[in-house]
Parts: structure tokens; C-alpha cells; sequence
């Protein structure tokens, strides 16, 4: 695939194609940990992918086979950088910022698929569980680690997972930290499909040209709902932005926007009070 790079990164690759951006954990040799600076430049990529309205859909997977053969999608916060109250920026700041790269993911109105090939531990599992779609390549494993570790994820990692999964299985995933093949994550309603590791970027931009011939509105409203449910008030803003996106860009919404800056009473008359 004829990918442009669309930005240089130190810790991740940032690519576009039509409609598609791809965005890639960088650091095999950490089988693609991250670090502050990582979840910055992800942030910061997964928003530009926002800005650009031609993108539709955002792959994110992680770069591989490392020197050793093996892949990784993401295992988690890089434990060599963790202090004491987070992981330490070069500045010597302690952060968990990938909480932040979690919100951005399910806020952002465009599909994010994560393409999963080997480990995706800890944190980096909890970001493909936060993907709006997972395909994953048959030697894919996914697990968590924190109560190994000292660490945990109480928020969506774990309330969130158990939606997807229910609360027995969510509870066993991180009660026991045992890793979960493909299969088994499958069958879990964990992942979407899995692939031959040959196939799993040319099925993620199978999936993501199957989306981008869709309507725009129709996806960001259903995935502001799917949110919505789990979210609260904040999922509930995010609904209801789409809606006054929708009412601004109606007749009726912008007769009161005109009639202000003609300095006239608004007429709201001639529309209708639809049963
Ligand atoms: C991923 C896994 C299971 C892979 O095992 P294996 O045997 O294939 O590889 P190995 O030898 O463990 O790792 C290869 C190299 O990558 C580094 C290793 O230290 C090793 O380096 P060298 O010895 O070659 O120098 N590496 C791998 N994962 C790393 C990591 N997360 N941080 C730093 N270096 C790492 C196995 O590597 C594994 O279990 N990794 C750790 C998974 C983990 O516990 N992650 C953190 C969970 S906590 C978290 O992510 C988190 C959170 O809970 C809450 C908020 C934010 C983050």
C-alpha cells in the first residue's frame, strides 16, 4: 500500500492513504511499551487524524517482528521510566497520560480499528479494548498484568471491559493476569476477526473502506451512542454536540444565527412543531 508519511515522530510512525490514517507504536525493542513522550506524540497524532476531514477511519497497531522475531501491538506503560507516582517524562515529571490518549480514542467521530499482531499486556491491551473495532492476526495475545506488576487500570480497563466481556470474565482477566490467544479472544467478543498475520493490514483497510463509503453523521452519532451508555454526562455532551452539529446546519438553526446579526426578531413561523 502506497502510504505518505503524513509526520515524524521519535516513538511512532504516522502515515495517511485515502481516507485512511495509520498511525504505529514504534519501539519493538520494548515490544512497543510506551512511554510519556510515546502517548504525547500518539495524542498528537490521533488529533491531527481528527482535524483532517478526508480521514475517516485510524488504524493503530504497533511496528514488527523486533530483531527477535516476535510482534507486538503494545505491552503497556514502559516499566523502565515508572516512578514513583507515574511514568517519568524527560523533564523528570511523573505522568499517566495514556489516560488521556484512552478519551481521545472513543471521543474522536471517526472509526479507530486496532490492528493487533503478538502482545497486547496491560495498558496496550487496554487501548485495543478501547478501539471502536479490533482485528487481530492469529498469533495475537492479550492479557493484563497490573496485579503482577503493582498496577491497575480502574477505569475504562476495567468497567469498560466488563461490558464488552460481562463481569465473571473481566474479573478472571484480571484477577488471574493470564494471557488469551486470538481464538480465545474471539470467542470472548473481545476482538473482532482474526486474520493471517500476512492479511491483517489489508483486512483493517478492507474493514476501513467498507466504513468510508458509509455516512459520516450516521457513524459519529452511532458511536457517540454506543459511548453514551457507558459514559455519563460526558458521553451525553457528546451526543448532544452531534445534535446541535446537526440543528447548525439546518435551516431552522441558522434563521436564529441570521436574524441576530441583521439585528431583526428571529422567525421561527414558518417551521414546523413536527409530531
Ligand atoms: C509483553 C511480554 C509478555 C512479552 O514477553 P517476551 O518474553 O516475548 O519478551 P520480553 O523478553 O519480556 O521483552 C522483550 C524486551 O522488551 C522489554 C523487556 O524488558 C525486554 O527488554 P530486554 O530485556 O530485551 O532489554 N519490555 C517488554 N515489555 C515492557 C514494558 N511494558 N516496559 C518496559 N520494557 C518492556 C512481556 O514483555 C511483558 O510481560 N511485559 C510487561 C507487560 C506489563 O506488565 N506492562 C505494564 C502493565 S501496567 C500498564 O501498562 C498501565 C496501567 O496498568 C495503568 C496505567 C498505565 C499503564
Amino acid at each position: 500500500h502506497d502510504w505518505q508519511t503524513a509526520k515524524t515522530y521519535e516513538d511512532i510512525l504516522y502515515h495517511k492513504i485515502d481516507g485512511i490514517a495509520k498511525i504505529t507504536i514504534n519501539r519493538p525493542h520494548k515490544r512497543n511499551a510506551f512511554r510519556p513522550k510515546t502517548i504525547v506524540e500518539l495524542y498528537d497524532a490521533f488529533a491531527n487524524a481528527r482535524e483532517d476531514s478526508r480521514i475517516g477511519v485510524i488504524l493503530l497497531t504497533g511496528s514488527g517482528p523486533h530483531t527477535d522475531g516476535k510482534y507486538a501491538f503494545c505491552s503497556g506503560g514502559d516499566q523502565s521510566v515508572r516512578g514513583h507516582a507515574g511514568y517519568i517524562d524527560d523533564a523528570g515529571v511523573p505522568r499517566l497520560n495514556v489516560l488521556d490518549l484512552q478519551r481521545l480514542i472513543r471521543s474522536i467521530p471517526k472509526v479507530v480499528i486496532a490492528l493487533v499482531a503478538g502482545y497486547a499486556i496491560g495498558g496496550g491491551h487496554v487501548l485495543q479494548l478501547l478501539c471502536d473495532l479490533t482485528i487481530a492476526a492469529d498469533n495475537a495475545i492479550f492479557g493484563q498484568t497490573g496485579p503482577k506488576v503493582g498496577s491497575f487500570d480502574g477505569g475504562f480497563g476495567a468497567s469498560y471491559m466488563a461490558r464488552i466481556v460481562g463481569q465473571k470474565k473481566a474479573r478472571e482477566i484480571w484477577y488471574l493476569c493470564r494471557q488469551y490467544t486470538a481464538d480465545q479472544a474471539l470467542e470472548m467478543g473481545l476482538i473482532n476477526r482474526v486474520v493471517a498475520i500476512a492479511q491483517l493490514e489489508a483486512e483493517g483497510i478492507q474493514w476501513a473502506m467498507e466504513i468510508l463509503e458509509k455516512s459520516p453523521i450516521a457513524i459519529r452519532c452511532l458511536k457517540a451512542a454506543f459511548n453514551a451508555d457507558c459514559d455519563g454526562q460526558a458521553g451525553l455532551q457528546e451526543l448532544a454536540g452531534n445534535a446541535t452539529m446537526l440543528y447548525y446546519m439546518s435551516e431552522e438553526g441558522s434563521e436564529g444565527k441570521q436574524a441576530f446579526l441583521e439585528k431583526r426578531p428571529p422567525d421561527f413561523r414558518k417551521y414546523p412543531w413536527l409530531p
